[in-house]
């Protein structure tokens, strides 16, 4: 019975440990519903260690775990979290107030996540955190009271437990037992106290979750009534000979299903269409304006196939998709605002857009006023943006990175200079200007392939937005490079696909791709990392042939 009683505290400790954390993290998600969904503790410590997380630790957390790089770091923020809850749960048996201050420590460390977030303009985003902290803290204090409790004392006895290093609750539960041969817990109170807390933490935790997503539906609504109207620019029918059919070839318009998806965001943001507003103003803005969902509506609508493509893309990576785009253009609605470039004298340089998650992404005004369809984008292949790739408004820039162009979830336009403000990735290290790079990348046969001798179909894609692809060649191992068949061009701003009918010999071979753009660049074979502007290099398959 003793040996029970001793040896069954502990894990009973670590469990009330995890039951706090629960409470903790259910209390903070029903609090978060009252004031943003992402003020909770989880997303804010996610969020902010994105924010501060190293860009060469970002890239690698995008090429292992590509769009699931950020359930893993929720995943791994959960599993520190019940690790530490387990240890706070075991030291609460010894020190029960320096456990539950443990507790409150972590409220403070989450509250200050979300309060240090960009997108975080108000001090109640700590709310959800120290008010879930408050909850869990006491609720560890009590039930480890309980297990400190000695029998037949009153269920008043919550604050009887042994505070402090003072010998050992232990000790003291022992003597009760060699007293009346009992444990020296209080089984039932325990029992009831943690059955209570995670029923109540549950129901507080489904009901906040049952909330947060309900935000959404106004939003979703939104999205659900809109038809986007004929653009009066419609784009150019995709040219027959653009399209390729090799299998393996990744398709000439990725489906939004398929479209990659790179951002910070942990909670996607969902803003209703009929309350949008966007601000165009800043330096040498003559004439600020105001923009509702309407307004783009009511105005000029052009559609266009751009290819988009991601900073953080490795030489032959994924990050790159085209689609058909419908849009206001944007330069037009510069010029409204009286904005002019600093090749006509204009004092802005830098167009800082800024997303309601608190991304900002400065562009080139110089650029995006150059002639080249910058747009504010409403539509992709067909529908009103997904949530994902920024409903209701974002930015599309043919010819520059993502991270310098693509802001999605819009809110307000600011014209600036490059000098006087640095955009969210720029503080992280990256270029502050970024034009992508020409580059192809084989789609097929895929790394490692073992095709049958003979002929084996080489394809893939290759792209150098605003400036067009010219040529592009194949080499087989060190031999001599050799021109693909080009497919016709849909745009200068679109990728170009290709492929190579190549009489495959056994062995192993290794298949190289280069690509030539417009202005005559020869795409270099000289490697870098995507880190400051952009990877670049000659993609190469290794393929054996048997
Ligand atoms: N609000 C917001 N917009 C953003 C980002 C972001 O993190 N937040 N990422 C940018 C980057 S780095 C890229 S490459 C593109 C990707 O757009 P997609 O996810 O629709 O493909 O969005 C850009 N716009
Ligand atoms: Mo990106």
């Amino acid at each position: 019975m003793k040996i029970l009683s001793r040896g069954i505290r502990l894990p009973l400790a670590a469990l009330s440990g995890l039951l706090a954390g629960f409470a903790a993290l259910a209390v903070a998600e029903l609090v978060s519903a009252a004031v943003r969904p992402e003020s909770g503790p989880v997303i804010a410590v996610g969020g902010a260690s994105i924010d501060r997380t190293p860009p060469a630790l970002k890239d690698w957390a995008i090429r292992h775990f590509g769009t699931n790089d950020k359930l893993v770091l929720q995943l791994g923020i959960l599993a520190v979290l019940a690790l530490l809850a387990l240890v706070l749960g075991v030291l609460a048996l010894r020190f029960r107030r320096a456990g539950a201050a443990g507790v409150l420590l972590f409220g403070v460390v989450g509250a200050l996540a979300a309060t240090g977030r960009p997108d975080s303009t108000s001090a109640a985003d700590a709310l959800p955190s120290v008010v879930g902290a408050v909850a869990g803290a006491g609720l560890l204090y009590l039930l480890v009271g309980r297990l400190t409790a000695r029998r037949g004392s009153s269920t008043g006895a919550v604050g009887k437990g042994v505070e402090g290093p003072v010998g050992g609750e232990g000790a003291v539960g022992e003597e009760d037992e060699e007293r009346d041969g009992s444990p020296g817990w209080d089984r039932r109170g325990f029992v009831i106290a943690a059955g209570a807390a995670a029923v109540v933490s549950s129901g507080a935790g489904l009901l906040g979750r049952s909330l947060n997503d309900s935000r959404g539906q106004g939003a979703v609504a939104s999205r659900a009534k809109l038809t986007l109207p004929k653009p009066a620019s419609p784009a150019r029918p995709i040219p027959s000979g653009a399209i390729l059919h090799t299998p393996g070839i990744s398709p000439f318009v990725t489906p939004n299903a398929d479209f990659y998806r790179v951002d910070t965001a942990l909670v996607i943001p969902k803003v209703d269409a009929t309350s949008w507003r966007m601000k165009i103003h800043g330096k040498g803005v003559g004439r600020p304006l105001t923009l509702t969902y309407q307004d783009l509506l009511n105005r000029r609508l052009i559609e266009r196939d751009i290819t988009l493509t991601c900073v953080s893309n490795e030489v032959g990576g994924p990050y790159v998709g085209n689609a058909r785009w419908i849009g206001v253009p944007l330069a037009e609605l510069l010029k409204e605002a009286g904005v002019r470039p600093p090749s006509r004298g204009g004092p802005a340089d830098q167009l800082v857009a800024r997303s309601v998650d608190g991304m900002t992404i400065g562009s080139p005004v110089e650029d995006v006023m150059d002639g080249r369809d910058a747009m504010l984008a409403l539509g992709m292949n067909g529908e009103p943006l997904p949530f994902v790739h920024g409903f209701p408004v974002r930015m599309v820039v043919p010819g520059l990175y993502g991270y310098v162009s693509a802001c999605k979830w819009l809110q307000d336009l600011e014209l600036t200079t490059f000098d006087a403000y640095d955009s969210y990735w720029v503080k992280r290290s990256w270029s502050r200007k970024a034009p992508i790079k020409t580059e192809s990348r084989i789609d097929t046969p895929k790394p490692f392939a073992r095709p049958k001798p003979g002929t084996v179909m080489i394809a893939g894609a290759a792209w150098a937005q605003h400036r067009g692809i010219d040529r592009v060649e194949v080499r087989v191992d060190e031999g001599s490079w050799m021109p693909a068949d080009l497919a016709a061009e849909d745009s200068s701003d679109t990728w170009r696909q290709w492929s190579l009918p190549w009489r495959a010999t056994s062995g192993t071979h290794t298949l190289t791709v280069r690509a030539t753009d417009r202005t005559g660049q020869v795409q270099t074979e000289q490697r870098t990392q995507t880190i400051p502007d952009g990877a670049s290099g000659w993609h190469s398959v290794v393929v054996t042939v048997d």
